[in-house]
């Protein structure tokens, strides 16, 4: 074993990355000019709201309540960002979709975290641990992200972050503040609260935050199951219009964190987190977010059980910022501890049990300069690390030899280790010309230990994965050139380049079995199939253009249109192949072919590429004396994916769709009339049987009032009650026998919401 530890590559660093001679005067404040403010660095002052860095997106902070309102899912606010979408999954753990890369390619950080999922179906990714109330900022890095925020993905970077602690000004003492706030939603009587708290000092910030959520199934406005007798296997019927598996029960977040501020230039952080969940169902996947355990007197006999957390995530996070004379001192240091369990709710399938347990560590950190070298040249270095610890393994049951006497181990020990080094240099020339330059080397090491089935039916997959070297060391070696020309303060324009590296996950290289039940198992991309791991997979490489152009007024009040197109090709791009009886006994000849089932998949290297457009814009239009201000926002996307190996299309691809909404005000009420256009889905994926949507549009109305101390906010989302499937919702398994792999109809895809009814209130003092 190896093991690599950032402070002695952080010594190397020096040495690999010999910084650029140039002047060494002090880094003057920003020269005020409107449109090159926008690039400054951010500074330590807590209370300042940072502004977006080159080639990043920030969600409008204004329109940030009135979403969070909508929805307890976080990554699903940045379907609010032009380009981005999101995988369905259960209720608070949506996967988000940036320019047509999704999960593990986009790189994700929680409050300066790079949290990592602990399941077969990454059912607890990153922005699952952060509850949408929490949150006061998202930037997304949607094409060409600077290598000091990527690493590791070929996709966007995507920063989630709580509000920054805050501080008692020098004449004030102390200082105290909070909110508390309830939501409802008709559609699956969603409801929930959350609260927070603030007291600080001048040099000491208390903050603890509380959130509390819980869902019903949903439904959706029309009945969508096949028949047959598949859907009553269950222990309650459930009508055809509703969701099953949609709901989750007890899901809580707690955060308390210590900010201090000794001098005005340093700020110390210390934060512990930790995110429960009773139980929640994935009506795409083939097992439910949910607590099971022996009998007293048979360890074989297990019972569910809906009260005990089957998932629970704690996070300590403890990071630095400090300016100098000489520029700005970032360090952090973050450890994570995840347990999940799974097996049916048992309205899915009664009496049917298959406990699931994955437990995983991760350590990360970061210590990064961002030197002032003179008025016009700013350089970067740094060094980041995560180091994950995953144990993946499936208790015996009473059932025979396909789940006796064993422990099943999909990922025993299994490791991954990324060690990342980066320098970036960022000048500006004039007040019209920008160019940020930027080299990364990760190395990442993945390892896992021996398999073994439940019993000797499987020693046959056990014995030739075991007789393998699992050890695999990839070598990341990255760059990103962005440039940005601002004319006057009506334009701006963007134009970058890229290539970025991607190492397989412990999922995509590990899972070793071919029975059916086993690889049905592992899947992550919510589409049905049965997944069996690769060894044998080669990091991924893109290569990625991106141009932008930003035409607005002035100030930036009146209107602004925005377009952006790219273009990404990847070189070894890991898609799936189909399981081929020659590969494996347990693979049907008809598993080759066949065009209307679910089938068995193998992780394969092709190439692919990625193009698409973004537009997005919005404008005043005017007020009436009496009747108040009224303005237009829109967005449009455009994506496509290929596999060039096979002429294939990518999975899970969203369709073209725009997005146009009417917003009024007056005083403290926002109204906003909405409405969302998506094509049908054609371009689908041949190797998964990925099913066509149908297009479809919908109407949202949402208004919001504010006082000092209070604000409400309502909707009425699907207003007309419009029946749709979901393009990224993935396949409809939340019902039946989903042990075997086409004890389902193949064929239906998870519908969307119907109307729904839903109202926040948040209190300010
Ligand atoms: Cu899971």
């Amino acid at each position: 074993m190896t093991h690599q530890f950032p402070a002695r590559s952080w010594a190397v660093l020096f040495s690999v990355f010999p910084l650029v001679a140039l002047s060494q005067t002090p880094n003057p404040a920003s020269n005020g000019d409107e449109a090159t403010t926008t690039l400054s660095t951010v500074t330590v002052d807590a209370t300042r709201i940072e502004d977006a860095p080159p080639g990043a997106v920030q969600l409008e902070k204004h329109n940030l309540p009135a979403w969070r309102a909508n929805t307890s899912d976080t990554a699903r606010l940045l379907e609010n960002i032009p380009g981005v979408s999101s995988y369905g999954a259960g209720g608070i753990s949506s996967l988000p979709v940036v320019q047509g890369l999704a999960d593990d390619r986009l790189r994700t950080q929680v409050d300066g975290m790079d949290l990592m999922t602990a399941c077969p179906n990454h059912m607890n990714p990153a922005m699952s641990f952060i509850d949408p109330t929490r949150v006061a900022s998202i930037e997304v890095y949607a094409g060409i992200a600077p290598v000091s925020v990527g690493g590791d993905s070929i996709g966007g970077s995507i920063l989630v972050k709580p509000a920054p602690p805050k501080f008692a000004k020098a004449d004030e003492g102390y200082i105290a503040s909070g909110e508390l706030g309830a939501f409802y939603r008709s559609n699956g009587y969603a409801n929930g609260t959350n609260l927070s708290l603030m007291l600080a000092s001048e040099t000491l910030s208390l903050n603890y935050t509380r959130s509390a959520t819980e869902s019903h199934n949903y439904w959706a406005a029309d009945n969508f199951k096949k028949r047959g007798a598949w859907k009553t296997l269950g222990e309650r019927s459930i009508p055809d219009h509703i969701v099953a598996a949609s709901e989750y029960r007890g899901s809580e977040n707690e955060d308390i964190s210590l900010a201090w501020r000794p001098m005005r230039n340093h700020l110390f952080k210390i934060g512990y987190g930790e995110q429960r969940l009773d139980y929640s169902g994935f009506p795409n996947q083939r097992m439910d977010m949910i607590s099971s355990g022996p009998s007293a007197d048979d360890p074989l006999d297990y019972t569910i059980n809906k009260g005990k957390p089957s998932n629970v995530n704690r996070t300590t996070n403890i990071s630095y910022v400090g300016q100098y004379e000489w520029g700005e001192l970032e360090g952090r240091y973050f450890h994570q501890n995840l347990r999940h369990h799974m097996d049916y709710i048992q309205d899915r399938f009664a009496g049917m049990l298959m406990p699931m347990d994955t437990v995983a560590t991760t350590d990360g950190g970061l210590i990064k300069a961002s030197i002032g070298l003179s008025e016009i040249h700013t350089l970067r270095i740094g060094s980041d690390f995560q180091k994950y610890r995953l144990d993946d393994w499936w208790p015996p049951i009473n059932a025979g030899v396909s789940m006796c006497c064993n422990d099943f181990w999909n990922i025993r020990e299994g490791e991954r280790d990324r060690v990342g080094y980066f320098s970036e240099w960022e000048a500006r020339w004039t007040p019209a010309w920008m160019s940020l330059l930027g080299v990364r080397y990760d190395t990442v090491r993945s390892d896992a230990g021996a398999a073994q089935g439940y019993s000797n039916s499987y020693a046959g997959d056990a014995k030739r994965f075991n007789a393998r070297e699992h050890e695999r060391q990839d070598e990341h070696y990255d760059a990103s050139a962005l440039f940005r020309y601002t004319p006057n303060l009506q334009q701006t324009y963007d134009f970058g380049v890229a290539r970025k590296t991607r190492s397989p996950n412990l999922y995509e290289r590990y899972p070793w079995s071919y029975n059916s039940m086993a690889a049905l198992m592992n899947n992550f991309v919510g589409d049905g199939n049965a997944y069996i791991g690769n060894p044998d997979l080669k990091q991924e490489v893109a290569h990625t253009v991106s141009a932008t152009g930003d035409w607005h007024d002035e100030n930036q009040e009146r209107w602004n249109f925005k377009a952006t197109a790219y273009l990404t090709y990847v070189e070894d791009f890991i898609d799936a192949e189909r399981c081929k009886n020659s590969f494996n006994s347990q693979c049907t000849v008809t598993n080759e072919t066949t065009r209307d089932e679910y089938v068995k998949l193998r992780y394969i290297n092709q190439s692919a590429r990625l193009y698409g457009l973004d537009l997005s814009g919005r404008r005043l239009l005017g007020r009436i004396e009496g009747l108040g201000g009224f303005s237009v926002s829109g967005m449009a996307s455009y994506v496509r994916g290929e596999n060039r190996t096979t002429g294939d299309n990518l999975y899970h691809i969203m369709p073209p769709n725009v997005k146009l909404a009417l917003i009024h005000k007056q005083g403290g009420l926002t109204t906003t009339f909405e409405t969302h256009m998506v094509a049908s889905k054609t371009n689908t994926s041949q190797v998964r049987n990925e099913s066509e949507t149908p297009g479809y549009t919908l109407f949202n109305l949402r208004s919001s009032y504010e006082w000092k101390h209070a604000r409400i906010d309502a909707a009425i989302e699907n207003l007309f009650d419009r029946f749709y499937y979901l393009p990224l919702g993935g396949a409809y398994v939340g019902q039946g026998n989903s042990m075997t792999i086409n004890g389902i109809p193949w064929g239906m895809t998870v519908p969307g919401r119907g109307r729904s009814f839903n109202v926040a209130l948040n209190l300010f003092f």
